[in-house]
Protein backbone atom coordinates (compact mmCIF):
# COMPACT_ATOMS: atom_id res chain seq x y z
CA UNK A 1 0.00 0.00 0.00
CA UNK A 2 1.16 3.35 -1.30
CA UNK A 3 2.39 6.02 1.76
CA UNK A 4 -0.43 8.14 3.02
CA UNK A 5 1.07 11.71 2.56
CA UNK A 6 0.27 14.16 5.19
CA UNK A 7 -0.51 17.84 4.33
CA UNK A 8 -0.85 21.05 6.48
CA UNK A 9 -4.89 21.58 6.17
CA UNK A 10 -5.64 25.31 5.98
CA UNK A 11 -8.56 26.72 7.81
CA UNK A 12 -10.28 30.00 7.64
CA UNK A 13 -13.61 32.48 6.53
CA UNK A 14 -13.71 33.29 2.80
CA UNK A 15 -11.68 35.97 2.36
CA UNK A 16 -9.04 35.65 5.48
CA UNK A 17 -5.98 34.60 2.87
CA UNK A 18 -6.09 30.84 3.33
CA UNK A 19 -5.36 30.52 -0.87
CA UNK A 20 -2.62 33.02 -0.51
CA UNK A 21 -1.21 31.54 2.18
CA UNK A 22 -0.96 28.00 0.60
CA UNK A 23 0.93 29.75 -2.38
CA UNK A 24 3.13 31.35 0.44
CA UNK A 25 3.73 27.89 1.84
CA UNK A 26 4.10 26.25 -1.65
CA UNK A 27 6.04 28.57 -3.25
CA UNK A 28 3.75 28.58 -5.81
CA UNK A 29 3.21 31.62 -7.73
CA UNK A 30 0.33 31.73 -10.20
CA UNK A 31 -2.75 33.39 -9.66
CA UNK A 32 -5.42 33.09 -6.71
CA UNK A 33 -8.63 30.56 -7.58
CA UNK A 34 -11.80 31.06 -5.55
CA UNK A 35 -12.44 28.11 -4.78
CA UNK A 36 -15.78 25.87 -4.18
CA UNK A 37 -13.86 22.36 -3.09
CA UNK A 38 -11.04 21.17 -1.29
CA UNK A 39 -7.21 22.04 -3.04
CA UNK A 40 -4.58 19.40 -2.28
CA UNK A 41 -1.77 21.00 -3.30
CA UNK A 42 2.03 20.09 -2.75
CA UNK A 43 2.05 20.39 0.90
CA UNK A 44 -1.69 22.23 1.45
CA UNK A 45 -4.96 21.53 1.36
CA UNK A 46 -6.91 24.46 0.96
CA UNK A 47 -10.15 24.34 2.37
CA UNK A 48 -13.09 26.39 1.75
CA UNK A 49 -14.43 29.28 3.93
CA UNK A 50 -18.24 27.22 3.17
CA UNK A 51 -16.96 24.93 5.32
CA UNK A 52 -17.34 26.94 8.35
CA UNK A 53 -20.39 28.42 7.22
CA UNK A 54 -22.57 25.40 8.00
CA UNK A 55 -22.39 23.57 11.39
CA UNK A 56 -23.74 20.65 9.30
CA UNK A 57 -20.47 20.57 7.29
CA UNK A 58 -17.95 20.17 10.15
CA UNK A 59 -18.46 16.35 9.97
CA UNK A 60 -16.71 16.32 6.21
CA UNK A 61 -14.47 18.96 7.43
CA UNK A 62 -13.51 16.51 10.52
CA UNK A 63 -13.07 13.45 8.53
CA UNK A 64 -11.05 14.97 5.86
CA UNK A 65 -8.55 16.36 8.55
CA UNK A 66 -8.29 12.74 10.00
CA UNK A 67 -7.63 11.14 6.43
CA UNK A 68 -5.70 13.80 4.92
CA UNK A 69 -3.79 16.09 7.34
CA UNK A 70 -0.86 15.95 10.04
CA UNK A 71 -0.96 19.70 10.89
CA UNK A 72 -4.17 22.27 11.07
CA UNK A 73 -3.65 26.48 10.70
CA UNK A 74 -6.57 27.97 11.76
CA UNK A 75 -6.77 31.46 9.84
CA UNK A 76 -8.63 34.62 12.09
CA UNK A 77 -8.17 37.85 9.76
CA UNK A 78 -7.01 40.81 11.42
CA UNK A 79 -8.86 43.23 9.16
CA UNK A 80 -12.51 41.58 10.28
CA UNK A 81 -12.65 40.36 13.29
CA UNK A 82 -16.51 38.98 12.69
CA UNK A 83 -16.48 35.33 15.00
CA UNK A 84 -17.44 32.64 13.25
CA UNK A 85 -15.77 29.40 14.98
CA UNK A 86 -17.45 27.99 17.60
CA UNK A 87 -15.41 27.91 21.34
CA UNK A 88 -13.20 25.04 21.36
CA UNK A 89 -13.62 24.28 17.85
CA UNK A 90 -9.98 23.77 17.70
CA UNK A 91 -9.87 20.72 20.07
CA UNK A 92 -11.69 18.49 17.37
CA UNK A 93 -8.73 17.71 15.59
CA UNK A 94 -6.22 14.99 16.70
CA UNK A 95 -2.70 16.63 14.82
CA UNK A 96 -1.18 19.67 16.18
CA UNK A 97 -2.88 22.86 15.30
CA UNK A 98 -1.28 26.28 14.81
CA UNK A 99 -2.78 29.62 15.02
CA UNK A 100 -2.37 31.96 12.26
CA UNK A 101 -3.17 35.89 12.34
CA UNK A 102 -3.73 36.63 8.76
CA UNK A 103 -3.44 40.39 7.31
CA UNK A 104 -1.14 41.45 10.28
CA UNK A 105 -0.59 44.48 8.41
CA UNK A 106 -4.18 45.69 8.49
CA UNK A 107 -6.11 46.94 11.47
CA UNK A 108 -2.93 46.69 13.92
CA UNK A 109 -5.64 47.54 16.91
CA UNK A 110 -7.36 44.11 16.09
CA UNK A 111 -4.43 41.91 17.24
CA UNK A 112 -5.77 41.31 20.97
CA UNK A 113 -8.96 40.50 19.55
CA UNK A 114 -7.60 37.69 16.76
CA UNK A 115 -5.53 36.54 19.99
CA UNK A 116 -8.01 35.97 22.29
CA UNK A 117 -10.65 34.31 19.45
CA UNK A 118 -7.83 32.07 19.08
CA UNK A 119 -7.61 31.29 22.98
CA UNK A 120 -11.36 30.72 22.75
CA UNK A 121 -11.57 28.08 20.16
CA UNK A 122 -8.71 26.06 21.65
CA UNK A 123 -5.57 27.16 20.07
CA UNK A 124 -2.57 27.49 21.94
CA UNK A 125 0.20 29.97 21.42
CA UNK A 126 2.67 30.90 19.90
CA UNK A 127 0.26 32.31 17.26
CA UNK A 128 1.77 33.50 13.97
CA UNK A 129 1.50 37.04 12.32
CA UNK A 130 1.70 36.84 8.75
CA UNK A 131 1.26 40.01 5.98
CA UNK A 132 2.15 38.49 3.23
CA UNK A 133 1.45 42.10 1.08
CA UNK A 134 4.40 43.11 3.65
CA UNK A 135 5.87 40.02 3.40
CA UNK A 136 6.34 39.39 7.22
CA UNK A 137 5.72 36.46 9.55
CA UNK A 138 5.45 34.09 6.94
CA UNK A 139 9.41 32.43 7.05
CA UNK A 140 8.85 31.98 10.37
CA UNK A 141 5.49 30.24 10.27
CA UNK A 142 7.40 27.95 7.33
CA UNK A 143 10.41 27.01 10.39
CA UNK A 144 7.10 26.08 12.01
CA UNK A 145 6.23 23.83 9.76
CA UNK A 146 9.74 23.32 8.49
CA UNK A 147 10.70 19.70 9.78
CA UNK A 148 7.11 18.40 8.26
CA UNK A 149 7.99 19.88 4.87
CA UNK A 150 11.42 18.67 4.66
CA UNK A 151 9.73 15.30 5.36
CA UNK A 152 7.46 15.85 3.11
CA UNK A 153 9.80 16.61 0.11
CA UNK A 154 11.67 13.23 0.88
CA UNK A 155 8.60 11.72 0.65
CA UNK A 156 7.88 12.63 -2.53
N1 LIG B 1 -3.58 43.32 3.29
C1 LIG B 1 -3.43 41.99 3.10
N2 LIG B 1 -4.23 41.37 2.20
C2 LIG B 1 -4.07 40.03 2.05
C3 LIG B 1 -3.12 39.28 2.77
N3 LIG B 1 -3.22 37.98 2.41
C4 LIG B 1 -4.19 37.91 1.49
N4 LIG B 1 -4.71 39.14 1.25
C5 LIG B 1 -5.80 39.50 0.31
O1 LIG B 1 -7.03 39.00 0.82
C6 LIG B 1 -7.90 38.64 -0.25
C7 LIG B 1 -8.43 37.24 -0.04
O2 LIG B 1 -7.35 36.32 -0.13
P1 LIG B 1 -7.56 34.78 -0.51
O3 LIG B 1 -6.22 34.15 -0.40
O4 LIG B 1 -8.29 34.64 -1.79
O5 LIG B 1 -8.51 34.33 0.70
P2 LIG B 1 -9.37 32.96 0.86
O6 LIG B 1 -10.76 33.28 0.41
O7 LIG B 1 -9.33 32.70 2.33
O8 LIG B 1 -8.71 31.90 0.05
C8 LIG B 1 -7.08 38.79 -1.54
O9 LIG B 1 -7.42 40.02 -2.13
C9 LIG B 1 -5.64 38.81 -1.04
O10 LIG B 1 -4.80 39.53 -1.89
C10 LIG B 1 -2.28 39.99 3.70
O11 LIG B 1 -1.42 39.43 4.40
N5 LIG B 1 -2.50 41.34 3.83
MG1 LIG C 1 -9.47 30.64 -1.39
Amino acid sequence: MSHVRRKIMVIGAGGSGKTSLVNAINDYHGRLRKTQDMIFGKYTIDVPGSYLENPWMYKHLISAAQNNAGHILILVDQSNVTEIYSPGFARVFRCPVTGVIMKADLHPENRPICERQLKNIGVEPPYFPVSLTENTGIEELKDHLREFMIERDKDQ
